[in-house]
């Protein structure tokens, strides 16, 4: 096999309670099925050679697996005497088991068990494209693509496994961007290929779903026009839905980016974001299909003169105005900040505006401005951060977490060997499958629980990989763009440190310093992105004392000698944190060469190189910024380090 099976690659285990030498009942499901056959092989993997009664019931201690029919995802585990008894419906028996099976691996004798997911879609979303490279991707091909062609393996069958075993329930397997061969997805071309996957996603609970492009009609069907009010349009797409959805099975729906970085889209033909939504929605609604509509709409040619146009404004400017005028079956998927998945920003103002839309909450687990899974950067702690974000809104609704009616995450897997590049950054794909599924879940517990699956229970590497893992975001924000402010990257490819590169790009992506001041003001005097929030929030935001310090230079413009509430100056903070995210992570690094002995020498060569890489950029990072800085405002480090003048 030349790939890994991350943490499902049970390790035997000394002792396992009796109840795992016998398995009664019969799942009359594909995915129940699924369920007996993942406990059974995982139960030998650990050791056990269980004895599969079906359908008996048993004297002896076992687990009995309970079907139920129908579509419900709750699952109950729960202590049955000597034993244990797993209820659910087929998919939540998957659920079900692999939660046994990973309470087992950690040591657990009796893990109990009532839980329903927190949202119906949860969900990973794949930027692949036709020709099999990956848009943002960073752990190797596509291997959903190759060749221009989708294609169904045996690694199709274990990512499905992979995300049912976190407890994920869809999958989008192509770029918002649509091109190519994949714009021939729609018509059929493949209809094989994506059935195959379908049946083989499907096993395990996994829908499918893919990306369209807006402008189809005119690129498959030869109309001169994509004008979603337009009759012969609309009958288009009415007819693909029913040749697609009835030669797919457990195709759920469309994802479409549009308007969006020249993307097509109803603008392009006077019409509102919802028109097109809806026109789309009801080509899939007979078919039971929904549409995922992003709310990533920006003006990309902003002017670097043009001081009020704001990049983080644009989501509420074009949707909070159509709350309400979407179909039931569209959901407005809204990326978690207003600007793109920098490494802080401020939770996205339009989650806190749709009260009568679904939202879908988009993070990014591809670590586009996070590292490229050359960087350790574990995001959970940051999506249970926005997750938790309070809107002062309506009170019973008022979490982030609360507001939502689904979640999806743009993938960081690629056919490498470890699936995601960098071995660490597993614990991103696993954690957010935990988070989606329960929005309370707590980090750490993630990490631990990662960490053992992965490595074994060693209590020293446990502490060692979660010592690692959880202060990872902050070590990365120290070295890399300061205080929220972001965008201090290399234009186009996105790594390593450029602070002015998107200066004098199109990209309205502004930091505008100069040798006085840094930061973009979003106050009313600015361009009032902080009057898109509640009053509450608005005022936090608005009043540079108020201001959470981490985001100071997200919402305002000021003077590096601005006193930070520490009493250091603006700069001096800047400085210090360059010089400290450098020898944390060098402090990472060094505490993962200590583990040479414990883990398997190809897993510990693979993350040290990978540490060598983010020492280097780190430093580079460090050097680059403090310069730049210097050399813009001639105020030396207090603290006399080397910067190079
Ligand atoms: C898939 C950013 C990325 C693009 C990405 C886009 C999006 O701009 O750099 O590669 O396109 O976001 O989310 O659509």
């Amino acid at each position: 096999m030349d790939y890994s099976l991350l943490w499902l690659d049970w390790k035997p285990k000394e002792v396992l309670p009796a109840y795992t030498k016998c398995i009664t009942g019969m799942p009359a499901t594909r995915q129940g099925k699924a369920a007996l056959r993942e406990l059974v092989s995982g139960l030998q993997a650990m050791g056990a050679e269980p004895e599969v009664r079906c359908g008996q019931a048993s004297s002896v201690p076992s687990i009995h697996l309970k079907e139920y029919l129908g579509k419900d995802d709750k699952v109950t585990l729960r202590r049955s005497g000597d034993g244990m008894e797993l209820a659910g419906s087929g998919t939540s028996l998957l659920y079900g088991v692999f939660h046994l099976l990973r309470h087992l691996a950690m040591g657990e004798e009796f893990p109990q068990w009532e839980s329903a997911p927190a949202y119906p879609i949860r969900m990973l979303d794949h930027w692949d494209n036709a020709d099999g490279s990956i848009e943002r991707g960073y752990a190797g091909l596509s291997f959903f693509f190759r060749d221009g062609k989708p294609v169904c393996t045996e690694r199709t069958r274990d990512y499905a496994r992979l995300l049912a075993s976190c407890g994920l329930n869809g999958c989008c397997i192509n770029n918002v961007n649509v091109h190519g061969n994949a714009l021939k997805l729609l018509t059929g071309s493949y209809k094989r290929e994506l059935k195959r996957i379908a049946l083989c996603l499907a096993e395990y609970g996994v829908s499918l779903w893919l990306c369209v492009s807006f402008s189809a009609p005119m690129e498959l069907g030869g109309l001169d026009t994509a004008d979603p009010l337009d009759g012969e349009v609309k009958r288009w797409w009415k007819e693909t839905c029913l040749h697609l959805f009835t030669a797919i099975p457990n195709l759920a729906g469309f994802l479409i980016k549009a308007d969006s970085e020249g993307r097509p889209g109803p603008h392009t033909y006077g019409r509102t974001q919802a028109e097109g939504a809806n026109m789309l929605a009801d080509a899939v609604s007979p078919f039971g299909g929904k549409i995922l509509w992003r709310c990533f709409v920006y003006n990309c040619t902003q002017d670097w003169r043009d001081t009020k146009t704001d990049r983080a404004r644009a989501q509420c400017d074009h949707f909070a105005p159509l709350d309400g005028q979407f179909r039931d079956n569209v959901y407005l998927q809204i990326k978690n900040g207003p600007v793109d998945f920098q490494i802080r920003e401020p939770v996205s103002p339009l989650l806190g505006r749709l009260e009568h839309t679904a939202s879908l909450l988009e993070f990014q687990i591809a670590q586009e401005y996070t590292g490229q899974q050359r960087h350790v950067c574990y995001l959970i702690p940051m999506f249970r951060e926005i997750l938790d974000f309070r809107f002062h809104s309506r009170p019973e609704r008022d979490r982030t977490a609360d507001r939502i009616s689904a979640v999806c995450a743009v993938s960081n897997t690629g056919n490498d060997y470890n699936w995601t590049g960098h071995d660490l950054a597993a614990a991103n794909l696993f954690g957010f499958g935990l988070i989606s599924w329960d929005p309370a879940a707590d980090p750490a517990e993630i990490a631990r629980e990662w960490s053992i699956l992965t490595f074994g229970d060693d209590p020293a590497v446990t502490e060692t990989v979660t010592g690692i893992l959880l202060p990872s975001r902050e070590v990365y924000e120290k070295y890399s763009s300061p205080l929220g402010i972001g965008w201090m990257c290399v234009p186009e490819t996105h790594y390593g440190p450029s602070p002015e590169g998107f200066e004098f790009d199109r990209w309205g992506t502004y930091i505008r310093a100069n040798h006085r001041e840094i930061g973009v003001e979003r106050g009313p005097e600015g361009t009032g992105f902080t009057e898109q929030y509640s009053p509450e929030l608005a005022a936090m935001y608005r009043g540079v004392a108020s201001c959470p310090e981490e985001l100071l230079l997200f919402f305002h413009r000021l003077p590096y000698d601005y006193r930070m509430k520490d009493g250091r100056t603006l700069l001096q903070r800047i400085y210090d944190d360059h010089f400290e995210g450098y020898e944390e992570a060098a402090a990472m690094s060094e505490a993962w060469d200590k583990l040479a002995d414990k883990l398997e020498p190809e897993v510990f060569r693979r993350v040290q190189e990978r540490f060598r890489e983010q020492l280097r950029c780190a430093a580079e990072w460090r050097d680059v910024v403090n310069t730049w800085l210097y050399r813009l405002t001639m105020i030396p480090d207090e603290k006399g380090r080397r910067i190079y003048p």
